[in-house]
């Protein structure tokens, strides 16, 4: 079943053309830099607000981060959990994600059924995604033992991106890993965009507006940033996320110029 936070993310794709999603780790924030993080990205224009990172252990961590944005913002509040540990209350909803180029299957599917009582028991609205990790793939290649998928072989995505919809995953995230050096590259995006009907999700070493940019016009859906703003100075936080998100819809324009004119002909 489609839930609220999923439909008015839709939603928000429908008329946007692409969206962006601020993610923070809250082993790399104070509750107060994660409030002030979070409603410069709502002020700025972000759909939503993602908690997750990948070494995340304490429930204690997440939860006063969690529950920090959830009391200063109005976009959703989305987890986005790197195990069973990253599951709070103070959320809208969670990425019910399947690690799908895990060597473990505990990435695959065990975590997932160790997680779901608790996820049904606190009414978490789930939204169904299948995770591919590639290029560098950072600590999160590491920990959930991946085998990432090399640049230079978008083909490889494309497959794992075809499972995802044929399983009946209704999103799919090409994940570069958090700071990677290099983003997803536009061939790889391009490709799974064209092959496979799911929202579309990149992520992983986006930090200018004109990487946003390209990604959007290859095919994301939804653009994810993290590092950038956990590393940005205080002051500097507001300039680089409206970049990023001008990016994105930059990116947006060339999606509905194409919509004009298939429309028209
Ligand atoms: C990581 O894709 C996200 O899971 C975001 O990556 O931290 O590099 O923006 P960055």
């Amino acid at each position: 079943m489609v839930g609220r936070v999923e439909k008015y993310l839709l939603e928000r794709i429908r008329n946007e053309g692409a969206i962006h999603m601020t993610l923070i780790d809250p082993e790399k924030v104070t509750p107060e830099s994660a409030v002030l993080i979070s409603c410069e990205s709502e002020s700025c224009g972000s759909s939503a607000i993602m908690i997750g990172g990948t070494t995340l252990i304490s429930p204690n961590t997440l939860n006063s981060v969690a529950k920090a944005i959830k009391d200063s913002v109005n976009i959703p509040v989305i987890l986005f959990p790197n195990n069973i540990t990253g599951i709070s209350e103070y959320a809208d909803a969670i990425w019910f994600m399947s690690l799908l180029n895990s060597a473990d299957p505990y990435f695959i599917a065990g975590a997932q059924v160790l997680a779901a009582p608790l996820i049904r028991k606190l009414g978490l609205e789930t939204i169904p995604l299948g995770y591919i990790i590639v290029g560098e793939g950072g600590s999160a290649g590491v920990i959930g033992k991946a085998c990432p998928i090399p640049y230079n072989k978008p083909e490889l995505a494309v497959a794992h991106a075809l499972a995802a919809q044929f399983f009946g995953m209704r999103f799919v995230y090409l994940e570069a890993g958090s700071g990677a050096s290099q983003p997803v590259p536009t061939e790889m995006i391009r490709m799974v965009r064209e092959n496979v009907n799911l929202t579309l999700i990149v992520g992983g070493g986006i930090r200018t507006g004109n990487q946003a940019e390209t990604a959007v016009k290859a095919g994301a859906d939804i653009i994810v940033t993290g590092t950038v703003t956990e590393t940005s100075r205080k002051e500097e936080i507001k300039s680089k996320l409206i970049e990023i998100i001008r990016g994105v819809r930059e990116g947006a324009k060339s999606k509905f110029r194409g919509n004009v004119s298939i429309d028209s002909v």
